[in-house]
C-alpha cells in the first residue's frame, strides 16, 4: 500500500529535455493538463502528494521516478545516467529526507535510473539499459539485497524501442506482470503470470498500480480491459505529452 508520491509539473522548457522518439514537440499547456489529472488520480487513489515545482534547470526533471528507487524498507538515490538529469537528485533528497532519514546511494561509477527498477513483492528486476550500468545494477541488488528482497538482473540493451525496463513491464497484483512480448521470454520472468501486451499497446504495459486501482496510458483498450479482468480499477489517463518525450505513467511520480 503507497501513502504518498512525489510529484513535480514539466517547466516551461520540457521539450529541451532528452528524447530517442519522433513524436513532435510537446504542448506544454496540454502536458501541464495532462500532469494535473494524473495528479487527481493519484489523490484519488488515497495518496498524499508532495507536490515539488517545476525545475527549469532540469527540462527532465518531470520525470522524478528516475532519481531515487523506494521501499517500505528504506531507499536508494540513484545516480542517473543521463549527465544533464544528474543534477536533479539533489532536491529529491531534501523532499524524501523527511520521509527516509537514512537513504542509501548509487556512487560512481555506478549508474542507474530508476525507470530501469521494477518491483514486484519482494522481489526486483532490475534493467541493464542505455542508462542503468553493470555496476550500477551491482550496487542496487546490493542495496536491495540489505533491505532483504532478491533481484534479478535484465539487460535490456538489445530490446529496441524502450528507454528503460519499465517501459516493457510492471507489477501488477503479487506474482503478475505486464509484460511486451520480446521481453516475454527472458529467464527472469519464468514463474510469473504474465499479462501479454500486444506490441500495438506496447506503451501501455507501463502501467502504474497504486493500492487497488491500476493507471493505464488512455488509447489502449485491450490492455485496460485485461486489467478490469483482474477485479482491479482501471484509471485512464492522457499520456501524449509525456510520451513524446519518451516518459510513462510509472516515470511521472515517485510512490512509497
Ligand atoms: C529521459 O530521457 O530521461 C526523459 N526524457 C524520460 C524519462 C522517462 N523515465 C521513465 O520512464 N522512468
Amino acid at each position: 500500500m503507497y501513502r504518498r508520491a512525489i510529484v513535480r509539473p514539466p517547466s516551461e522548457n520540457l521539450a529541451d529535455g532528452l528524447t530517442t522518439v519522433d513524436l513532435g514537440v510537446p504542448d506544454v499547456a496540454k502536458a501541464l493538463e495532462q500532469h494535473a489529472r494524473y495528479c487527481d488520480a493519484l489523490e484519488r487513489c488515497g495518496l498524499e502528494l508532495v507536490r515539488l515545482p517545476p525545475d527549469p534547470r532540469f527540462p527532465d526533471a518531470t520525470f522524478v521516478e528516475d532519481t531515487a528507487v523506494l521501499t517500505p524498507r528504506g531507499g536508494i538515490l540513484t545516480r542517473p545516467g543521463a549527465p544533464s538529469r544528474a543534477g536533479e537528485v539533489a532536491a529529491i533528497e531534501e523532499a524524501l529526507a523527511p520521509f527516509f532519514p537514512r537513504l542509501a546511494r548509487i556512487e560512481a561509477p555506478g549508474t542507474v535510473d530508476g525507470g530501469d527498477i521494477c518491483e514486484a513483492g519482494d522481489h526486483f528486476f532490475i534493467g541493464v539499459s542505455e542508462r542503468t550500468n553493470a555496476e550500477g545494477a551491482r550496487q542496487l541488488a546490493r542495496h536491495v539485497a540489505a533491505l532483504g528482497y532478491t533481484s534479478a538482473e535484465v539487460d535490456i540493451r538489445s530490446v529496441s524501442g524502450i528507454l528503460h525496463l519499465k517501459s516493457g513491464i510492471a507489477a501488477v497484483s503479487g506474482r503478475r506482470l505486464a509484460l511486451i512480448e520480446p521481453l516475454a521470454g527472458h529467464p527472469a520472468f519464468r514463474g510469473w503470470d504474465v499479462i501479454a501486451v500486444e506490441s500495438a499497446e506496447r506503451y501501455a504495459a507501463n502501467c502504474v498500480q497504486v493500492n487497488d486501482a491500476v493507471l493505464v496510458a488512455a488509447g489502449y483498450p485491450k490492455f485496460a480491459a485485461a486489467i478490469r479482468g483482474l477485479g482491479l480499477t482501471a484509471i485512464e489517463l492522457a499520456m501524449s505529452e509525456f510520451e513524446k518525450m519518451d516518459g510513462g505513467l510509472s516515470c511521472l511520480s515517485l510512490r512509497f
